[in-house]
């Protein structure tokens, strides 16, 4: 996998996906957003990567948005499919079925606070400034940030963020459950990738099906989901992982997940 904009690192089974735009702080124009889409398939079909860190270059920024030159020129059909592109590619962070850690080392602004919220967890440096400027453009997010704000932060605030356009710090993200936790800049990426390993040594087919348990199941009925998730039950209790695991607990040892 060769990109232009963005980077990607191997460490065993954790991938660090890094966007690399720096001189713009990371916007996402369209070449970005389509090399983001390939590389999320390619990353989601290797069996042999089991956590993503997701970040961006430099020490300014994750994310500073979509990219403005590209938003500036934008024509209403043309906008309405740019939008639903990214919320293609934005959503199949969700389903692929591995966790994806957001390690937010800066502006996570407009499209970048979208990108994050996308995420499985989000890891923020105590640096980093996040928020959803949109209504400063006179645009409304167009990334999902409409709905996936008010689910993670609640209704009031969310529409707070949304209508002020304004800028809230790591520890206030943190304070309203935008972000996960915070950690000095210097230990970010050092704890993502920690955080990313102990992921990846869980059992993967149970990690998946948690992850679409939670995200389809928010979007159901409560009984439906229940039974969604007593169906994944079942056939998680058909796997290898599932025997090493109750195995490993009863014989006292660490559990060597297969992926099986
Ligand atoms: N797009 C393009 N260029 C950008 C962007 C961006 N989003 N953000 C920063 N840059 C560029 C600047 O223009 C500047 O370039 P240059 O050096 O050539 O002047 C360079 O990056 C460095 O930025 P600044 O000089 O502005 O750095 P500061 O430290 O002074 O300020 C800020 C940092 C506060 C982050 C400031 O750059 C800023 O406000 N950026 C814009 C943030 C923003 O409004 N983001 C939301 C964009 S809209 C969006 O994301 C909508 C998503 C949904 C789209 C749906 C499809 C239609």
């Amino acid at each position: 996998m060769t990109f232009d904009n963005l980077l990607i690192e191997r460490d065993g089974p954790v991938a660090i996906l890094t966007i690399n735009r720096p001189k713009v702080l990371n916007a996402l124009n369209t070449q970005t957003l389509d090399e983001l889409r390939r590389a999320l398939l390619e990353l989601g079909d290797d069996a042999s990567v089991r956590a993503i860190v997701l970040t961006g270059a430099g020490d300014k920024a994750f994310v500073a948005g979509a990219d403005i030159n590209e938003l500036a020129v934008q024509s209403p059909t043309g906008g309405r499919e740019m939008a639903m592109r990214g919320q293609h590619i934005f959503d199949s962070i969700e389903r692929m079925g591995k966790p994806v850690i957001a390690a937010i080392n800066g502006y996570a602004l407009g499209g970048g606070c979208e990108l994050a919220m996308a995420c499985t967890i989000r890891l923020a440096a105590d640096t980093a400034k996040l928020g959803q400027p949109e209504i400063n453009l006179g645009i409304v997010p167009g990334y999902a940030g409409t709905q996936r704000l008010p689910r993670l932060v609640g209704k009031g605030r969310a529409l707070e963020l949304l209508l002020t356009g304004d800028q809230i710090t790591a520890q206030e993200a943190h304070r309203i459950g935008l972000v996960n936790r915070v950690v000095a800049a210097a230990d970010l990426m050092k704890e993502a990738r920690a955080l990313a390993s102990t992921l990846a040594a869980k059992a993967p087919i149970a990690i998946r099906y948690i992850l679409d348990a939670v995200q389809a199941g928010l979007e159901m009925p409560f009984p439906e989901a229940q039974t969604l998730e007593a169906t994944l039950f079942g056939l998680v209790a058909s796997t290898e992982d599932m025997r090493e695991g109750t195995k490993a607990f009863l014989e006292k040892r660490r559990a060597a997940f297969q992926g099986r």
